[in-house]
């Protein structure tokens, strides 16, 4: 399978996340994609190609334009604040919550920030703009190959997308490259689409996307958000709304989850995108529910991902995968391409 690699992803290089109080070593770093990378060349997947550009107006099918603005400039705001400021990431600090009003943007770039984000665990850097830019035009590539005919193509970016939602940007995830994908999809004439989401953390970005639609279906296995980021979305009574009900279906799992357990779930998930009638199929891929994950709770090991890409390619439909999480970076590669030449067996 052809994968479209974002060779500007490390201009995305964040130093460090809060968490519990502490600035903690981003998870998030380059070298996963460089393992990734390195894995698909030593297994010779296939051709691994720059993506085509488009036009910046193509984000806008997914995001809104404010929000686009606010990541276009972000970073020169920021150092505009405060001598220093080059050398440190941005971080948001502050968030409008229930009764409070976020339909002003403020002119403070701290209260912007926070209006368009909802965590503090994703830092901005120098070059996030670009790096995301350049994956969407990955998941874009991907999709047209698609729908070119190829049976499935690869979009390896990172930052990651499926957090990010039509005005906000959280999760390490700034542009939500799945959603632009399965977007692409319809637009060039498939009438239902199916994102499955197997990343260990529920796709809030996405189902939010796409929760009032019925022509996408939105299929996600998570860790249980009562315990589990992104925590205040993804339970199992999130179905849709008005015409997209009963076309998103979360199967939220306990820590410790294992492959039997999991594998289950996603039949589940594959038979309900039958039922639906997809005609093209987006897999937001993220290996973070290997056991080996430093921030995750599943216990999915290496030769599990192969039978993960089997049931994948069962469904029988034009695939598009797009790199999601996985932080335990000397296994990521593996993980991932198991799933890739699991799905091609
Ligand atoms: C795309 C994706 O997988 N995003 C995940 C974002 C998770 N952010 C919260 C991480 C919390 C870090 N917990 C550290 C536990 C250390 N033992
Ligand atoms: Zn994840």
């Amino acid at each position: 399978m052809i994968t479209f690699y974002n060779e500007r992803h490390g201009q995305h290089h964040g130093k460090a996340e809060m968490f519990r109080g502490e600035l903690v070593p981003c998870f998030e770093v380059p070298s996963r994609v460089e393992r990734v990378l390195a894995e698909l060349r030593g297994r010779r997947l296939g051709a691994i190609e720059a993506p085509q550009a488009f036009d910046e107006a193509v984000l806008e099918r997914v995001h809104a334009r404010p929000y686009l603005q606010f990541l276009r400039g972000a970073w020169e705001e920021w150092v505009a604040l405060n001598a220093g400021n080059a050398q440190r990431d941005a971080l948001p600090s502050v968030w409008p919550v229930r009764g409070h009003r976020s339909d002003v943007v403020p002119q403070n770039f701290a209260a912007r920030m926070g209006l368009f984000s909802y965590d503090a665990g994703t830092p901005l850097t120098a070059g996030t703009w670009d790096a995301a830019r350049e994956g969407a035009w990955c998941a874009l590539s991907a999709a047209g190959r698609v729908l070119g005919g190829a049976r499935a193509a690869f979009a390896l970016t990172r930052p990651p997308g499926h957090h990010a939602g039509h005005d906000f940007f959280g999760g390490y995830c700034f542009i939500n490259n799945a959603a632009l994908a399965a977007q692409a999809l319809r637009d060039g004439g498939v009438e239902r689409v199916a994102i499955v989401d197997i990343d260990y953390h529920h796709g809030n970005g996405t189902q939010t996307l796409y929760y009032d639609r019925a022509d996408m279906f939105y299929a996600s296995l998570h860790g249980d958000p009562l315990t589990e980021y992104p925590f205040f979305l993804g339970h199992a009574d999130e179905t849709g709304v008005g015409e997209g009900l009963g076309c998103n279906l979360n199967l939220p799992l306990p820590r410790g989850t294992g492959f039997p357990a999991w594998h289950g779930a996603l039949g589940q998930a594959l038979r309900a995108i039958a039922d639906h009638g997809a005609g093209a199929l987006v897999v937001s891929l993220g290996v973070d529910t290997f056991e080996g994950d430093p921030i995750s709770g599943f216990r999915l090991r290496q030769d599990d991902y192969l039978r993960i890409g089997e049931a994948l390619a069962s469904a029988g439909l034009p695939t598009v995968f797009v790199f999601e999480g996985g932080y335990a970076v000397s296994e990521v590669g593996i993980n991932t391409v198991n799933v890739l030449e699991g799905f091609e067996q």
